[in-house]
């Protein structure tokens, strides 16, 4: 399949939450939308990077720079035999994952609309919906806590991620738990420890806590190895874990008992399977992490989660938790923390270019020509 052109729109969308983390406070969301165009299709991809490199290390500008002057001009204007092949084309520049899987995403979006297919179902997917979780950021208070957790769980979230700190882990813990005896918790430190607060993670295996969430350093997998020999509670890998390589050397370190995938953070749908089977070889459950996507990712995320491994409950949860109005026309709504696979080829949304168009900030094109 030949990609004629390319176009990302930089969109302005306001969380209906303030989303506080171990790394900072976010209340709105920069979303480069990549739209790809071929035989009169179009494919769809988000990027999930943020200005400022406070998870991983990519940045909006830099992934953005690097998507309009060398992936797109690499990949438009050539006939593809399908998105493997493309994305090894891309392989020759390093790292960068986010700003690849832009366009690796997009391009499985528009492949399967041309062979009029679901992406899950090209993907191998094996199911039409999926459990689903939902992750809260810090709150200003334990009451804030305790409502927040009570309100997801009387809307059939299946499992309750906290958001922890030092200085907001084990009272905060506690007290959920105490409330809620029966709920699956677990929580995510995104990088906040150190291996010297082993003995203060420890606290947390009184909690029966599903697992803990990427305690120490994002680039970190020994001292996670380390710290695993010292804990009951499983660790669960997020920001480590960038490639399958990196989840097969987690995994036979036993840095990581349960991986978090996120389909952009280790550059798209070819390497979240492969991470996916890895994980399966070591007996390792996954669950789909999410970036705070638009309908664009969630709906990406939502298909590649239809795998097999994935076994606990994710983070993609409604999107309209999140956006008083989304990017797409469909709704992705959970239903007693089931959320169904959106219906159609491809990801099976389409864009609200009405909207689009009120919430642009910025963007680019790329077309055949340019691309020579
Ligand atoms: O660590 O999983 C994370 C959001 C942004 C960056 C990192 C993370 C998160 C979340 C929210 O936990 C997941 C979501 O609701 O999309
Ligand atoms: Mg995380």
């Amino acid at each position: 399949m030949k990609i004629e052109s390319a176009e990302v729109v930089i969109v302005r969308l306001p969380l209906r939450f303030r989303f506080e983390t171990s790394f900072g406070v976010q209340t709105e969301r920069i979303v480069p939308l990549l739209i790809l165009r071929g035989e009169g299709l179009e494919g769809y991809a988000e990027g999930v990077m943020t200005a400022l490199p406070g998870y991983r290390e990519e940045t909006l500008a830099g992934a953005l720079d690097l998507v309009e002057k060398g992936l797109l001009p690499e990949v438009v204007g050539r006939d593809w035999p399908g998105p493997e092949a493309m994305a090894l084309s891309l392989e020759r520049f390093r790292g960068n994952p986010m700003a690849k899987a832009m366009v690796e995403m997009a391009f499985w979006d528009l492949w399967a609309r041309s062979l009029e297919r679901p992406l899950a179902e090209l993907l191998g997917g094996v199911r039409d919906r999926l459990p689903v979780g939902v992750s809260l950021g810090i709150q200003p208070d334990l009451e804030a806590t305790l409502d927040a957790v009570a309100r997801h769980l009387e809307a059939g979230y299946r499992r309750i991620k906290l958001k922890i700190k030092p200085g907001w882990d084990v009272q905060v813990v506690a007290a959920v738990r105490e409330r809620f005896p029966e709920a699956h918790l677990t929580v995510d430190a995104n990088s906040a420890y150190r291996l010297a607060d082993a003995r203060r993670l420890a606290r947390l295996d009184a909690y029966d806590l599903d697992y803990i969430e990427q305690p120490l350093a994002y680039d970190d997998l020994v001292d996670h190895a380390r710290l695993a020999t010292r804990l009951a509670t499983p660790i669960c890998l997020d920001e480590s874990v960038v490639s399958a390589r990196s989840a097969r050397q987690a995994l036979e370190l036993g840095a990581a008992g349960v991986i978090n995938i996120k389909v952009a953070r280790v550059g798209g749908h070819g390497e979240a399977r492969r991470v996916h089977d890895v994980a399966r070889s070591f007996g390792a459950p996954v669950w789909m992490g999410g970036m705070l996507e638009s309908g664009v990712g969630r709906a990406h995320n939502i298909h590649a989660a239809t795998l097999p491994g994935y076994t606990l409950p994710g983070d993609t949860s409604s999107a309209s938790r999140y956006w008083e109005r989304d990017v797409v026309l469909e709704p992705l709504e959970a239903k007693s923390g089931w959320m169904p696979l959106p219906k159609g080829p491809g990801i099976g949304v389409s864009l609200d270019y009405d909207y689009l168009s009120r919430i642009r900030t910025g963007g680019f094109e790329v077309r055949a020509l340019d691309a020579v």
